[in-house]
């Protein structure tokens, strides 16, 4: 927790919070409906973009599988399910951070460019939600399974029981439980999702979302990720984006359908993150949420446009290409730790 601290700290000094702002050029030549993409970070297909320093293993293994002649939903659920699996991410998947009672409980959705989707929510035991929610997507005429009855889903698709709980995480859950005093107060360092949006060779969209959730929150609670809307979105037509950071914000603004229709007036990726995050600060500056608040978008476009924007410092997201391969990417911010 102290790296990520420091992590943050040296982001908030390096970047200053300047975010730059982005002439409009009709970039869309294939698009009948007029709509203007302003030019900003751009690139060949393919491209991957995920959430937090965990989206370079996720995007190199994603990668590999459109590589391999994928399909971008397979290339998003092999991606994000190295950090599900590994313990030493304490916010996805198995060693995630419980609840206050101890529990770990999941939630992740998966999109495609038909607009298909899948998600799971409150669900325990199982240790790559982002699987169970594509078998959603896959062979149920639904959207999102829940709790008992996601699990009951799961193991009839042939997922088997684990126990998520690692001793490092429960030992954390315990020093917890004593210092904060059964509050479920939700900061900066223990809850980083990760969301990843991919653009294939053929120009087309898919995007994912897992998590282990807020860290410490009421047990039962769901939050934005599991929902097509919030922790995430595309219009096949337009772009995707996703959401990190405390989910209730998120949920309140519609974050991640928002981010979609601003590129689809004509904002660049990063502009739309932008609007989206100013417009949760509008809302939420004299909300008792404010003192620990954090939320970011990554976003992109059909054109290969990419950005992303948070609305405190210290977030980063991981971006894959052809041209420059596989790197972490800082996001512009609208305000420090400090302010
Ligand atoms: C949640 N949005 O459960 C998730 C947590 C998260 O970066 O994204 N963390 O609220």
């Amino acid at each position: 927790m102290s790296d990520r601290r420091d992590f943050i700290k040296k982001a908030a000094i390096g970047s200053l919070g300047i975010t730059t702002l982005y002439g409009c050029t009709d970039t869309n030549k294939k698009d009948k409906s007029s709509t203007k993409f302003a030019s900003t970070k751009k690139t060949k297909k393919p491209l991957i973009i995920s959430t937090w320093n965990h989206g370079l293993p996720a995007n190199e293994e994603a990668w590999k599988q459109l590589k391999n002649g994928k399909s971008g939903l397979d290339a998003i659920e092999a991606g994000v399910m190295i950090p599900e699996e590994d313990p030493k991410v304490r916010s996805v998947g198995y060693g995630g951070f419980p609840d206050r009672e101890g529990k770990v409980t999941l939630d992740a959705c998966i999109m495609n460019s038909n607009s298909d989707c899948g998600a799971v929510s409150f669900l325990q035991g199982i240790k790559h939600p982002i699987s169970v929610a594509k078998k959603v997507l896959e062979e149920t005429p639904h959207v999102m399974l829940t709790g008992k009855g996601a699990q009951d889903f799961a193991l009839a698709k042939g997922f088997v029981i684990e126990n998520l709980l690692t001793f490092e995480s429960e030992k954390d859950w315990k020093d917890w439980l004593e210092k904060s005093k059964y509050k479920p107060i939700i900061n900066m360092e223990n809850h980083d999702t990760i969301s990843m949006l991919i653009l294939d060779e053929k120009g087309d969209l898919a995007g994912g979302c897992t998590t282990s959730g807020a860290a410490w929150k009421m047990h039962g609670r769901v939050g934005d990720s599991p929902i097509i809307g919030a922790g995430l979105f595309l219009d096949n037509d337009i772009g995707a984006a996703a959401a990190t950071g405390l989910g209730e914000a998120v949920i309140r603004t519609a974050g991640s359908a928002m981010v979609v229709e601003l590129m689809r007036q004509g904002k660049s990726p990063e502009e739309a993150c932008k609007e989206i995050v100013e417009r949760i600060h509008l809302k939420h500056k004299n909300h008792k949420d404010m003192e620990y608040l954090q939320v970011g978008f990554i976003a992109l476009n059909k054109n290969g446009e990419y950005g992303g924007y948070s609305l405190r410092s210290g977030f980063n997201y991981a971006v894959y290409d052809k041209d420059k391969g596989n790197r972490m990417e800082d996001a512009s911010f609208k305000m420090t730790w400090e302010n």
